[in-house]
């Protein structure tokens, strides 16, 4: 039996805690997310669960990385479903700050990554991982934890905070955890709850496209535009361009002209006024899903 998961409201509490836990010969796990919980959080939970003694998870809506105050605004909050998920996921303490914790008036650092941050994800959502990197930072120091936990799924967030630890030596270890998808493939994530049947349907062409770039890949193709070309055609019924679909270079996010295992197919898509991402390390087990009925 799991116990409830103890409330920590203040930077200060949450920074006791930790130094406690580590006075005790403990290693602290942190996991750090918006909220809204689903099974994806509670993998990187459990995993953090499994690898260290004690294991606190943060939920912030971070206002900084949200280039549309629209997006911010009808972020879904679910703070019960939260709580029970984390409890059944063996969290031992959830930080509940409120903005003024995480950025107290007069706060004026920002930090950034121009060459990485202005790719991919960045180019659609100027000023995005400028606001990731310096609540993740902000976060760090508040949780001073032996190891966070973060999910492929975003994996150009991945590749700027392990820069950002590695950058400021931060003591921090930087797990990245796979991608949890649902049955049919499509990735989890906070916002398919406001994706219609139909458009749900049609986002399964995202996961179709990584699986048939990861067959090309076990084929031998090796041309990165040509893997290109092959995620392109496979997000075609999407009827519009996808923001991206290329394969890159897993440390400097570059395109690749002679694609490599590990390299990974980075995609972006909109489907009404929801945009999907996705992405698969090249090499990598993906699927097989069940096809549609
Ligand atoms: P959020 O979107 O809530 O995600 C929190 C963590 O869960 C991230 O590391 C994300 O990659 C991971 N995650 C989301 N969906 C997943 C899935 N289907 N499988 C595995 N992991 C998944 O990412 C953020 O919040 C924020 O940018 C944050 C890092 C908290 C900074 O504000």
């Amino acid at each position: 039996m799991s116990a409830a998961p103890r409330v920590i409201r203040t930077p200060a509490e949450m920074t006791v805690w930790s130094e406690a836990a580590r006075a005790r010969g403990e290693r602290v796990a942190f996991v750090p997310t918006m909220g809204a919980l689903h099974a994806g959080h509670a993998a990187l939970v459990r995993r953090a669960r499994a690898e260290n003694a004690s294991v606190a998870v943060s939920i912030f809506v971070n206002p900084l990385q949200f280039d549309d105050p629209a997006d911010l605004a009808r972020y879904p909050r679910t703070e019960e479903a939260d709580a029970r998920l984390l409890e059944q996921a063996g969290c031992d303490l959830v930080l509940l700050l409120p903005r003024d914790g995480v950025f107290p008036p007069g706060f004026q650092t920002r930090l950034d990554q121009p060459a990485l941050s202005g790719l991919l994800e960045g180019a659609v959502r100027p000023g995005h991982f400028a606001g990731v990197l310096t609540v993740v930072a902000r976060l760090l120091a508040i949780a001073q934890p032996a190891a966070a936990y973060f999910g492929r799924k975003d994996f150009q967030q991945t590749v700027l905070v392990r820069r950002l630890v590695a950058d400021l030596e931060l003591p921090a270890r930087i797990v990245v955890c796979d991608t949890v998808r649902d049955a049919d493939g499509l990735a989890l994530s906070s916002r398919n709850v406001f994706l219609s049947p139909a458009d749900r349907a049609r986002g399964l062409c995202l996961v179709r496209a990584l699986c048939a770039v990861e067959s090309a890949f076990e084929r031998g193709e090796r041309k990165g535009p040509a893997l290109e070309a092959l995620l392109r055609r496979e997000l075609a019924p999407l009827g519009a361009p996808p923001d991206y679909a290329v394969v890159v270079d897993p440390e400097d996010l570059s395109p690749r002209a002679v694609a490599r295992a590990g390299d990974v197919a980075v995609l972006a898509a909109r489907l009404g006024k929801l945009r999907l991402i996705d992405n698969h390390v090249l090499g990598a087990k993906i699927g097989p899903f069940p096809q549609r009925p």
